[in-house]
């Protein structure tokens, strides 16, 4: 297992369209397992590939609580197959956005066809924060930002800001989980 460092806006990679993996091979096991020790030490409670700098369609996700036991989701490919007419607002985070917030919609209930640990196809139903925290990891893997659903001008203050603190090296206060 290892720590990866987690790449922060604005930056190129974060911005590109990832390639699907051709199978869920010991590689691809190997980066799932990184991915998801990285997002339990931020905390997060989603990552995506592209945050860590690999340009591939794997996404890991755990919405469980302290208190709770881990419930780990690690995807390879997602593919929404389904999503419900009625949106939810959840105010967003992003561990590549450190310290900004907003308001994003998505559709409320999703079903999701992926790639699991074992190569299997695999379908699941999620709602909730689930179903909005897969929709963000999933938009990562398009060089979709949360950002990127808000108006143009609270994107460009959030980005503006993100760009000086990276130009004068300023260091962010770390990031709490929503
Ligand atoms: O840790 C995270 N919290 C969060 C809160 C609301 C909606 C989405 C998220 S995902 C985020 C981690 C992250 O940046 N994943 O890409
Ligand atoms: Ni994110």
């Amino acid at each position: 297992m290892a720590l990866l460092p987690i790449i922060t806006a604005p930056d190129p990679r974060l911005k590109k369209v990832c390639a699907p993996v051709e199978a869920v091979d010991d590689e691809v096991r190997q980066l799932m397992a990184d991915m998801l020790e990285t997002m339990y030490a931020a905390p997060g409670i989603g990552l995506a590939a592209p945050q860590v700098g690999v340009l591939k369609r794997v996404i890991v996700v755990d919405i469980s609580g302290d208190e709770e036991p881990e419930a780990p989701l690690c995807m390879a490919n997602p593919e929404l197959v389904e999503v419900s007419d009625d949106d939810a607002t959840y105010e967003e985070g992003c561990l590549s956005l450190p310290e900004y917030y907003g308001e994003v919609a998505r559709p409320a209930a999703i079903r999701v066809r992926f790639l699991d640990r074992e190569n299997e196809i695999r379908e699941i139903e999620a709602e909730g924060l689930l179903a909005t925290c897969i929709q963000h990891e999933m938009d990562h893997l398009d060089g979709i930002l949360f950002v990127d659903h808000l108006t143009a001008l609270k994107r460009n203050m959030i980005l503006r800001k993100l760009l000086k603190a990276k130009k004068s090296n300023t260091p962010l206060a770390s990031y709490a989980t929503v």
